[in-house]
């Protein structure tokens, strides 16, 4: 049996549950004075997009029917895999471009890569590169520092995970010869003047266990997000953005944001990994927490170079279904992170249910790519059984291409990883974060699918 809740394809979108839950709202705004005076407050400070309560109760989300990944927009069903490449791919890989995360240039004119430093690591189980990837337009001039750890015990090229960081290449270990970050940085513990102290190195450790990944075979490769693009609203003059400004500078609808911006400098790293002799090439899997697995999954959808696509806690605009409107939602994103995506996208922050896609059709984009995607159960901001539906709705794409997707259609109990098909996906125990366990997994998926 199917899980068969509101997340059916193609039956229709009922819309007088939706009117049934304003109308009760509207009620208990009559009768509760604690709700009017927080509507007062609210309408006194001024917010004019002040959001509904968040959503985390299951018996709430609203019913809606998913666009079916196998139909185009004129109606024809795909059913072989070259159909799918030429005709629906293509449409929603724009779809999503125009409509979500903005479109993204191609190359930049001018791109070197300068190795600025080799040295052992680890106990001598490394080797540590630093890299400078510079690129350049008449506009502007930009630098992604990129951290590579590659094992030292190898018969040729090793396989490798990259992912970017949050909080600096230096903060991954505790490894003293990796410079401190020197780009802006967000508030936080050992950020001072928006940059990083030595107070940092090493404090996010626990998300990158470099000698387990070591052990394995694979080399790491890190780059700091905010090399490529800072974390913050400047309308978009800064970062990568800078080296491509608008005609005439005034930005279309449809322009890149900052989620699109990361995805692209995973591209750049991607473009280097292909001249470094130590990478094998055809076996680099792309990982990202959050924020920056929205950002892994929209590289892996655009660049099918990565060879598999890890999405870690990526909530929503990233693995779970925005039509369910179940802890962060469309609204919300966009109100807090109006630069993440493209400003058409603020045109479904009270229409869902319009939107062209919904998520799974961002994990069908990877096939027939293996995909990973992780929960965690008490992250319920990124709502993880919505992150399991899109990954299950995304499995008729797989089959088209005659591969298994998740192996089962029901939410799995936690710390149960289904992990025998090309689509892989667990629910842990736990919060919002990269844990021993969620590497476990990726580790054992990217040997699994690596080896064949
Ligand atoms: C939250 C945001 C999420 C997620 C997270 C993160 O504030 O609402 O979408 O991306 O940040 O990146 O840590």
């Amino acid at each position: 049996m199917r899980e068969m809740r509101s997340d059916r394809l193609a039956a229709p979108f009922p819309p007088r549950r939706l009117r049934i839950e304003r109308v009760r709202r509207s009620r208990v705004r009559q009768t509760s004075s604690v709700a009017v005076t927080v509507l007062l407050v609210v309408v006194a400070t001024g917010p004019s997009d002040a959001a509904p309560p968040v959503n985390y109760d299951e018996s709430k989300v609203p019913h809606y029917t998913l666009p079916d990944p196998l139909v185009c927009r004129d109606g024809t069903r795909i059913t072989t895999p070259q159909q799918w490449r030429t005709k629906r791919r293509p449409e929603i890989l724009e779809l999503f471009r125009s409509e979500m995360y903005g479109r993204a240039p191609g190359r930049p004119p001018e791109m070197s890569f300068e190795v600025t430093g080799v040295g052992e690591a680890f106990g001598g189980r490394a080797t540590r590169k630093l890299v400078t990837i510079h690129l350049a337009s008449k506009h502007a001039r930009v630098a992604i520092d990129v951290l590579l750890y590659v094992p030292r015990k190898r018969q040729g090229r090793v396989p490798a995970f990259v992912g970017l960081n949050f909080r600096g290449n230096h903060s991954i270990s505790t490894d003293p010869e990796v410079p401190l970050c020197r780009s802006w940085m967000r508030p936080g513990p050992g950020v001072v003047d928006n940059r990083a102290t030595e107070a940092t190195r090493g404090v996010a450790a626990s998300r990158w266990p470099v000698s387990t990944i070591l052990d394995h075979g694979f080399a790491l490769v890190t780059a700091y997000y905010g090399d490529i693009d800072p974390d913050y609203d400047d309308g978009f003059r800064n970062g990568v953005h800078a080296l491509f400004p608008p005609p005439g500078g005034r930005r279309s609808p449809h322009d890149w944001g900052s989620i699109a911006a990361w995805a692209w400098g995973l591209s750049r790293i991607m473009d280097y990994l292909e001249t470094d002799p130590d990478i094998d090439r055809r076996h680099v899997a792309v990982m990202g927490h959050s924020r920056l697995g929205k950002t892994a999954l929209w590289a892996g959808a655009n660049d099918e170079r990565f060879a598999l696509v890890i999405s870690n806690d990526s909530g929503c605009g990233g693995a779970a279904l925005s039509r369910r409107e179940y802890g962060e939602t469309v609204r919300r994103i966009n109100t807090s992170f109006p630069h993440w995506f493209c400003d058409a996208f603020k045109r479904y922050n009270d229409r869902v249910q319009d939107l062209p896609f919904d998520q799974h059709m961002l994990i069908a984009l990877i096939a027939p790519r293996p995909v990973y995607v992780a929960s965690a159960v008490e992250d319920r901001w990124a709502d993880p059984r919505g992150e399991f539906l899109a990954a299950l709705h995304a499995e008729p794409v797989y089959r088209l291409f005659g591969k298994p997707g998740l192996g089962i259609d029901r939410w799995p109990p936690v710390d149960q990883p289904a992990d025998s098909g090309f689509i892989g996906y667990h629910v842990r125990h736990g919060k919002h974060d990269v844990t021993a366990f969620d590497w476990r997994q990726y580790l054992k998926f990217a040997a699994r699918h690596f080896a064949r």
